[in-house]
């Protein structure tokens, strides 16, 4: 049940924002035009004493074109009348990193092994996602169950971006600072 229409996508029913906090581990990603975290990317959500979801992460990225980097990134969530979608208000931790407001939708999750992101930057005249972005994540370094495997494979179907994600490498790269 694809039509790849943004207004159709579903999303996690009766996401949990509490049992989402802590680690998560990007094991693959569909990259946006003007791709800027590329491996090594982990993130880390919270709860603020208010309920607010935040969030801050890090990834290995190349900046002015050839100055790589780990970047420290934060993100706090505005709250939809859909539990699963947030507006995500991005920034690093140094201001030529990059910033922005982006939808931010858990479409699936265990809590416990897996995630599959979803936003899109620009829908298209037809109601499909014209640039947009999205993280497998697990809550283990070294990758997806098989198990959640096929799950990821088949959510990425019903978001449309199936072919489309690279493999993200955890090498340590931004385990030092
Ligand atoms: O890497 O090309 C890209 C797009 C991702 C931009 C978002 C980076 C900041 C995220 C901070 C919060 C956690 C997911």
């Amino acid at each position: 049940a694809q039509d790849c229409q943004v207004s159709n996508i579903q999303v996690m029913q009766n996401f949990d924002r509490s049992r989402y906090t802590g680690r998560w581990y990007a094991v693959a990603k569909k990259d946006p035009v003007g791709l800027f975290l590329l491996d090594n990317v982990v993130a880390q959500f919270s709860v603020d004493e208010s309920g607010k979801m935040t969030a801050a992460a890090h990834g290995r990225v190349i900046i002015l074109n050839n100055w790589e980097m780990c970047a420290n990134m934060f993100g706090t969530f505005e709250d939809t009348p859909d539990p699963a979608k947030f507006k995500m208000r991005y920034w690093g931790a140094a201001s030529y990193l990059q910033t922005g407001n982006d939808d931010h939708w858990v479409i699936d999750t265990d809590y416990d092994n897996y995630a599959i992101h979803y936003s899109c930057r620009e829908v298209d005249l037809d109601g499909t996602c014209l640039d947009g972005y999205s993280f497998i994540f697990s809550r283990h370094p070294t990758g997806l169950r098989p198990e959640d495997q096929k799950i990821a494979t088949n959510k990425k179907k019903e978001i449309c971006f199936l072919g489309k994600y690279r493999r993200v490498g955890h090498t340590g790269f931004c385990e030092s600072s």
